[in-house]
C-alpha cells in the first residue's frame, strides 16, 4: 500500500481545547500519528511517500473559496490584532445560530471564527493552515494514486489534523479540511462515476455528511457513537437520508456507547451491504480507531486484534480504496490500531 504522509503534520500542535468550563490539554497531538509511523515502519507495511503541492483548486471545489480564505489568513489576521497573539491559539468565542445570517462575513476577526466553526475544541494555531493543507494534498495523492484501477488498489493519506468533521464552510471537532472528501472530490474528477465514503471513526462524520448531502454521485455511510450522547451531538441520526439528488445517498448507522465489535459489525455489515447496492467505482475509508476499548474520548469496546478482521473485510470489497487517518487518541496504542486495519486489509 501506497502511504502518503504529512511531513507537517506537527506544525499544527493545539495548546489547549476547552472542554466544561477549563482549557485542558489537546486529544489530538502530533505524538499520534509519530505512533503510527513508527508502528509500520517497524512491521514493514507500506511505501512512506511524500505529498506534491495541495490543489488549491480542487480544495476550492469542496470548500468554499471564502472560508479557505479565511483559513489561509487566519493567523496573520490574529497576529494583526496583537503581536503578543503569537503566544496563544484561536478559539472561537462567538456563533451565528438559528435564525442569523451566515451569509454575511463580518470584518470582526472574532466573529468570522466564529462564522467558520461549529465548536470550541479546535485551536487554530500558527502551523494550522500549512498542516491541514500538506495533508490535503496527501488525500488527493492518495486517490490519484489509486484512480482507473492501473496502479495500487489502495492508498492512504496518514495525516493530521483529521478532517471528517469540517464542512464546505467550518472546522470544528479538530478538522479543517476535510481529507476524506477531498479523497472522493479527486476520485471522482479522476474518472470514478460514483464514490462511495464510509467513516468508520466513533465519532460522526457531520461535515462529509454536509458536503455531500445532496449529490447523488457520492455516498456516504458513517458507523458512530449515537450522537443522542455523543459529539457531534447536532448531525448523525438514523433519519438522515440525503435531500434532492442526493436522496438515498446518505446512510447513518449510530450505535449506543458501549457498543462492541460484535454489535460494531453488524452495522459494519449493514453499511457495506448499502455500498454494494450503490456499485461505486471507488471508495474512501475514514479511517478513526477511536473505537478502541482504550480509548479516552470515545464508548466502543473495539479491541486491537479486531482491527485486523476490519482491514481483512474491506479488502474483500476489491475497490479502488482511499484509507484517511482521521481520531483515535489512545495515543500509544493507535499505531497498532491503524498498523493492524492496514495488514488485515494486506491479507
Ligand atoms: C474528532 B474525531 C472530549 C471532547 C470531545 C471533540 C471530539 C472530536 C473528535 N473532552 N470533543 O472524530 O476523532
Ligand atoms: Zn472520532
Amino acid at each position: 500500500m501506497l502511504i502518503f504522509h504529512n511531513p507537517v503534520h506537527g506544525k499544527h500542535d493545539g495548546r489547549q481545547e476547552m472542554f466544561r468550563g477549563r482549557l485542558v490539554p489537546c486529544h489530538e497531538t502530533p505524538a499520534r500519528l509519530e505512533y503510527v509511523l513508527d508502528a509500520l515502519r517497524e512491521r514493514g507495511i507500506g511505501t512512506l511517500r511524500a505529498p506534491a503541492a495541495p490543489d488549491l483548486d480542487l480544495i476550492r471545489r469542496v470548500h468554499s473559496p471564502r472560508y479557505v480564505d479565511f483559513l489561509q489568513r487566519a493567523w496573520a489576521d490574529w497576529i494583526a490584532l496583537d503581536p503578543a497573539n503569537a503566544e496563544l491559539d484561536i478559539l472561537p468565542s462567538v456563533w451565528p445560530v438559528r435564525g442569523f445570517r451566515h451569509d454575511i462575513a463580518p470584518s470582526n476577526f472574532a466573529a468570522r471564527v466564529g462564522l467558520f466553526s461549529f465548536d470550541s475544541g479546535s485551536p487554530l494555531t500558527s502551523g494550522t493552515w500549512e498542516a491541514a493543507a500538506a495533508g490535503a494534498a496527501c488525500a488527493i495523492d492518495a486517490a490519484r494514486a489509486v484512480a482507473g484501477g492501473h496502479g495500487p488498489r489502495a492508498a492512504m493519506a496518514l495525516t493530521r489534523p483529521p478532517g471528517h468533521h469540517a464542512g464546505a464552510d467550518f472546522f470544528g471537532g479538530y478538522c479543517f479540511l476535510n481529507n476524506a472528501a477531498l479523497a472522493a472530490q479527486a476520485l471522482r474528477e479522476a474518472g470514478a462515476e460514483r464514490v462511495a465514503v464510509l467513516d468508520i471513526d466513533y465519532h460522526h462524520g457531520n461535515g462529509t455528511q454536509s458536503i455531500f448531502y445532496e449529490r447523488g454521485d457520492v455516498l456516504t455511510v458513517s458507523v458512530h457513537g449515537d450522537p443522542t450522547t455523543e459529539y457531534p451531538f447536532f448531525l448523525g441520526y438514523a433519519d438522515e437520508p440525503g435531500q434532492g439528488a442526493g436522496l438515498g445517498a446518505n446512510l447513518n448507522l449510530p450505535l449506543a456507547a458501549g457498543t462492541d465489535f460484535a454489535g460494531w459489525t453488524e452495522a459494519l455489515e449493514q453499511g457495506l451491504a448499502a455500498i454494494g447496492r450503490f456499485q461505486p467505482d471507488a471508495l474512501v475509508i475514514a479511517l478513526g480507531v477511536d473505537t478502541y476499548e482504550g480509548d479516552p474520548i470515545s464508548k466502543f469496546k473495539l479491541r486491537s486484534a479486531d482491527y485486523l478482521r476490519v482491514g481483512a473485510r474491506l479488502a474483500r470489497l476489491g475497490l479502488p480504496t482511499v484509507f484517511t487517518m482521521e481520531g483515535g487518541y489512545a495515543v500509544a496504542e493507535v499505531g497498532t490500531n491503524v498498523a493492524n486495519v492496514l495488514e488485515g486489509y494486506a491479507g
